[in-house]
């Protein structure tokens, strides 16, 4: 059984499904806005190219090539990062949508996998020494399934790490003390995407598709979107971004995103196992929530193959063991870049000191190739 059918849930399942384990997934919305809501992620790193190609999943999957470059613009000045690495590894274009859209498509109508939308009342009991059940009402009533394992794919407000019993997990947050304004707008990036540091607060402009983009500004977790008009945000954009010529387009969607990082570990309690944000949550800057869930479905799915093929279970009891050391560098990473790309900018934020420690870390991405070729190897996924 999985539950969710986000990112974290169709991945496992299409990759279960090809490997010929059956499995049922539970989702509480309906398909169709699944394929319309959700425009969060826009590239799938190379790590995780590399294990879509592994499956021959690629080329149904995802869509074009997306820049290697990063433009770290500082007070209106363009600095362009080229990240480093061979064609062969690269990352593609694909919005968390898109994926979604594709994953619906691949699982159902094409391998004939068994999504089961419009769910409520899930219920998880994964008590020991007996078969695992998640319980759920449909539109024909309740119902009740038996299997061997649960996969807890339903995000940081699901049902699935509720489940688990008082004192088995350990919880680590950190909250950065700020949020930010995710605006989707109808207008493309030219030239380069932008992580923007300025005195007025951090702006970023990442590409969401050939005709729009999404635009990131630092506010403060006090704000709300009536604080935000559409003029307003057009105003700082446009002098965060040290540029007076963006013309004002139209805003499609406002989201509002405090940024703070969480794990919860371990990853299982008996026969349930949590992947995606179920299990952690990093803040957006790094550009890495999708691509960690995509790593531990990957992990998953091999572990749950071995387990139900060959009835080796070793791979499924270590899961959360070999989840977490490479987790932990990501939150690392997304830290340092949430850290330095706000820190760098506004000095109310975190006073003169932080700032200009914050600039001089991202004066080494252009000065030190030891310090590019990891900020690439994070950025690809690789690290
Ligand atoms: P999802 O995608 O939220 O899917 C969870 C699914 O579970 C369902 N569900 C339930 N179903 C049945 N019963 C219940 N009780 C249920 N409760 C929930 C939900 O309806 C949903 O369909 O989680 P998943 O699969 O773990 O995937 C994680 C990613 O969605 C997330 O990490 C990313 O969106 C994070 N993220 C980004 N990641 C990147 O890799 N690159 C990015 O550039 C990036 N940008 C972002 C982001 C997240 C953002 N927000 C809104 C937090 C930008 C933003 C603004």
């Amino acid at each position: 059984m999985i539950i969710g059918a986000g990112v974290a849930g169709l991945t496992l399942a299409t990759f279960l499904h090809r490997s010929g384990v059956e499995c049922v997934v539970l989702e509480r919305r309906d398909r169709a806005y699944l394929q319309t809501v959700r425009q969060r992620a826009g590239v799938v790193d190379a790590r995780n190219v590399q294990m879509f190609e592994r499956v021959g999943l690629a080329e149904k999957l995802l869509a074009g090539p997306v820049a290697q470059t990063i433009d770290y613009r500082t007070d209106g000045i363009s600095r362009i990062f080229n990240i480093i690495g061979d064609d062969a590894s690269e990352g593609r274009f694909c919005t968390q949508q898109m994926l979604v859209n594709n994953l619906l498509r691949v699982l159902i109508d094409e391998m004939g996998g068994e999504v089961r939308f419009e769910v409520s009342d899930v219920t998880v009991h994964n008590e020991e020494g007996t078969e695992p059940q998640v319980r759920y009402t449909d539109s024909n009533g309740a119902h009740e399934i038996t299997c061997d394992y649960i996969a807890g794919c339903d995000a940081d407000r699901g049902v699935s790490r509720a489940s688990i019993p008082d004192g088995v997990l350990t919880t680590v947050t950190h909250e950065f003390g700020y949020a930010w304004l995710a605006v989707l707008v109808e207008s493309p990036v030219k030239g380069h995407p932008v992580m923007g540091v300025s005195e007025h607060g951090f702006v970023a402009q990442l590409p969401r598709g050939p005709q729009r983009s999404r635009y990131y500004l630092q506010c403060s977790l006090t704000d709300g979107v009536a604080d935000w008009p559409d003029q307003r945000i057009w105003d700082e954009v446009r002098r965060r971004m040290g540029d007076a010529s963006i013309e004002n387009s139209i805003v499609h969607e406002k989201v509002f995103v405090p940024l703070r990082s969480v794990v919860h570990f371990p990853m299982q309690h008996r026969r349930l196992f949590l992947a995606g944000d179920a299990a952690h949550l990093v803040p957006p800057t790094g550009a890495k929530g999708m691509n960690l869930a995509l790593f531990d479905v990957d992990t998953l799915a091999q572990a749950l193959v071995k387990a139900l093929r060959e009835h080796d279970c070793s791979a499924l009891a270590s899961y959360s063991d070999t989840i977490l050391p490479r987790l932990w560098g990501y939150q690392a990473f997304s830290a340092w870049m949430t850290d330095t790309m706000h820190d760098a900018g506004d000095p109310s934020i975190n006073g003169n000191f932080r700032q200009m420690t914050a600039r001089a870390r991202l004066d080494e991405l252009f000065n030190s190739e030891t310090a590019a070729r990891l900020h690439s190897e994070y950025q690809r996924g690789t690290a």
